[in-house]
């Protein structure tokens, strides 16, 4: 098996798990935030500099890479890790959620996804074959089913019809999947808010027995609530003894709501992008650093931070570099919201060990300012 969970230990305060995820080029400790690098780099980071602020794995995308630069050309490198230059682990999306955000003119049949190409306008058809070729040629370590994952709201009854054809494209994905032994690949529950539709799909993956499960279809527009009640009606239909992935959720907030739901994994566009607008995340909470407040600030970006951009550059410098569009700019206040996310990863594992993970919660909070009216 190429991806293995070992399970720690369950948190005594809620269902929140601590674990070691097993790959081919590593291991990596969980709960964990993975940053996103949608085509083979994660924006203005070098593979050194994530190591340094304590990445582990990252993500990539099937669909973008497909596009450009092709994934023969990344076969032909020797794989994406050789091609970037990061020899940790690496996941995949299918490319299925980016046809359905990105390209128009999609037409989804029983076969695939037929769309157009956002960038040449071109027509193409995206299958779960064809996902499990590309992904096969790019050589992550994980590698995610092609799915669908419909918009919020959806009536029942699409939902219900969206969700049988996602269990069907999930054993044709097994089937077409051709390294089983050098890349897991992980099953997609959906289902969006219904119950017994979360509990169909996660019973008709499960009966497939893949190497870890995503949760997709949450963070589509849905209110906060919605998204932490599906997650406790689903965790439990799904194996303790592999990892849980949910997908594109990123929010602090979030992170520490899904870990205490039992989920391990997850990765989110928001740190990096709202990064290259000067918006940082820090322990005080959302800091706009574009603010004229700012202009003579020549304090740290969070005071209780210790990253490398904390110790070394104010909020004034910052916020000068943001405005002038100086791309030194954007790459610190992306290195400080990575590292943000990833030592937040780290005191949520640290809580889980100690068995105070709701306490922490609070904590975290009530400083962040979530618990204001
Ligand atoms: N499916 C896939 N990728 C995704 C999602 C999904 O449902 C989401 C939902 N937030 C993000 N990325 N394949
Ligand atoms: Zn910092």
């Amino acid at each position: 098996m190429a991806i293995t969970y070992e399970h720690i230990k369950t948190c005594k305060q809620s269902g929140a798990r601590l674990g070691i995820v097993h790959t081919p080029h590593g291991s990596f400790d969980t709960p964990m935030f993975m940053p996103v690098g949608t085509l083979a780099t994660v924006k203005t980071m070098s593979p050194e500099e994530l190591k340094e602020i304590g990445a582990k794995i990252i993500l990539s995308n099937t669909y973008h890479l497909w596009l450009r630069p092709g994934h023969e050309i990344i076969k032909e490198a020797g794989g994406l890790h050789k091609f970037m230059n990061w020899d940790r682990p690496i996941l995949t999306d299918s490319g299925g959620f980016q046809v359905f955000s990105l390209s128009d003119m999609r037409k989804i049949t029983e076969e695939g996804v037929e769309f157009r190409n956002h960038l040449s306008g071109e027509r193409m058809f995206l299958s779960p074959e064809k996902a499990m070729e590309i992904q096969n040629a790019l050589g992550p370590d994980i590698m995610m089913a092609f799915d669908e994952c419909p918009p919020y709201p959806a009536e029942y009854d699409y939902m219900k019809a969206s969700v049988d054809r996602t269990s069907r494209w999930a054993e044709r994905c097994i089937k077409a999947h051709s390294r089983p032994n050098e890349q897991g690949l992980f099953g997609i529950v959906q289902g969006g808010e219904y119950e017994e539709l979360r509990k169909q799909s996660a019973e008709d993956l499960v009966s497939l027995d893949f190497p870890g499960y995503a949760i997709g279809g949450l963070s589509v527009g849905e209110p906060k609530d919605v998204m932490n009640r599906v997650l406790e009606f689903t965790t439990p239909h799904l194996p303790e003894g592999k990892p849980r992935y949910l997908m594109g959720v990123g929010s602090p907030d979030s992170l520490v709501d899904g870990a205490i739901r039992g989920v391990d994994m997850f990765d989110c566009v928001l740190p990096t992008r709202i990064a290259r607008n000067g918006t940082l995340m820090t322990s005080a909470g959302r800091l706009v650093v574009r603010n004229a407040k700012y202009a003579r600030d020549f304090g740290p970006l969070d005071e209780n931070c210790d990253c490398h951009v904390c110790k070394n550059y104010s909020r004034a410098y910052i916020r000068h570099l943001i405005k002038a569009n100086e791309t030194f700019g954007l790459r610190l206040t992306t290195y400080h919201n990575l590292y943000f996310l990833l030592k937040l990863m780290e005191n949520v594992r640290k809580a889980i060990k100690e068995d105070r993970l709701l306490d922490y919660r609070e904590e975290f909070f009530e400083l962040y300012g979530f618990n204001k009216p």
